[in-house]
């Protein structure tokens, strides 16, 4: 039995994203959801975890924030605030109405080398399995994940951006799975994705997410300002259902609004996942690890238990061979 269809791994290879309806459980969305939660009440004591919104209200000076004493130590706050204010960069945000931008944008890397529940999912759900068939993998093992929740009325954008320049590997067999455990629409922030642009050829240098700013140590093209000009581009946006999930190539190019809705808030996990083709890389400006250690060597295999094997694709001969 496959898990997917021709047309779906067709459609995955020519646009880059593809949307699957009802992956997961509505007790896996539900143990999801309390996963995320508990990583958003423990923001500020974990190493990695972010209240971005009051990052950048302090590092662009609004709202008289200071920032928050935590735990985290994945980014030095204070070289970011310097950097920023001696770029002049601007942040990317949403101009809303009056008294409807109080919400926040919450993230957390790593969360399943501290959270059971939500390792369980990432890694023995059909979901593994799913990308195998996309990557047309012999194995996959999960690289990572990250939690993206964004509060009602929430102005800040996630600039757009390529995950393969934030990663610590080298390869294209590898993709994101983006799983919202809330109805998430345009007006909540659902994702963009550039169709067809994880085959342009070209690697990106990682921005800072609330502004298009690339950090100054990565390498790679700078991305052209596909934030302020949508309408140049073919942007794929899909309304969701908890238990559906948004499929990425690592080299797809997407990003998100903010959440202009009242009431609703977008809570949302990313899982990674590479196959057996794909190496460990130092990568200059890929996103610090401060959850797990990272010792390997340019060019090795990701065969360790800190990246799980999710998932084998069935072999007659290695079961026959038993
Ligand atoms: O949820 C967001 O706004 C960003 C998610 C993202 O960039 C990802 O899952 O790779």
């Amino acid at each position: 039995m496959t898990l997917i269809t021709d047309s779906q791994r067709e459609a995955f290879a020519r646009d880059g994203v593809i949307c699957l309806r009802s992956v997961l459980t509505q007790s896996e969305v539900a143990r999801l959801t309390k996963s995320i939660d508990s990583a958003v009440a423990g923001i500020g004591t974990t190493a990695t975890g972010y209240d971005i919104t009051r990052v950048a209200n302090t590092v662009w000076q609004e709202a008289n924030e200071q920032l928050p004493v935590s735990e985290n130590r994945q980014y030095d706050l204070g070289l970011l605030a310097a950097y920023v204010q001696a770029t002049g960069a601007t942040r990317l945000k949403e101009s809303p109405q009056e008294g409807a931008d109080n919400g926040h944008f919450f993230v957390e890397t790593g969360t399943w080398t501290r959270d059971r529940q939500l390792r369980d999912i990432a890694t023995t759900s059909t979901i593994p399995g799913i990308a195998g068939e996309l990557l047309d993998a012999h194995q996959i093992r999960f690289y990572d994940d990250q939690i993206f929740v964004k509060e009602p009325g929430t102005v800040d954008r996630t600039a757009y951006h390529q995950d393969l320049s934030y990663f610590n590997i080298d390869g294209d067999q590898g993709c994101v799975v983006w799983v919202p455990v809330d109805h998430v629409d345009r007006s909540t922030g659902a994702l963009g994705y550039v169709k067809g642009s994880h085959r342009w050829g070209r690697t990106f240098k990682p921005n800072i997410f609330m502004s298009r700013l690339t950090t100054p140590d990565a390498e790679g093209d700078e991305l052209p300002d596909i934030d302020n000009n949508e309408s140049d581009y073919d942007i794929a946006f899909f309304e969701a259902e908890p238990g559906d999930v948004v499929i990425h190539h690592l080299r797809t190019i997407h990003g998100s609004h903010g959440n202009s809705s009242t009431t609703r808030t977008r809570r949302a996990a990313s899982f990674r996942y590479v196959g057996e083709q794909v190496r460990f890389r130092n990568r200059p400006g890929a996103v610090p690890q401060p959850h797990r250690p990272l010792t390997w060597l340019d060019g090795a295999e990701l065969c360790d238990p800190w990246f799980p094997l999710a998932w084998q694709r069935y072999s007659h001969a290695a079961a026959a061979a038993e």
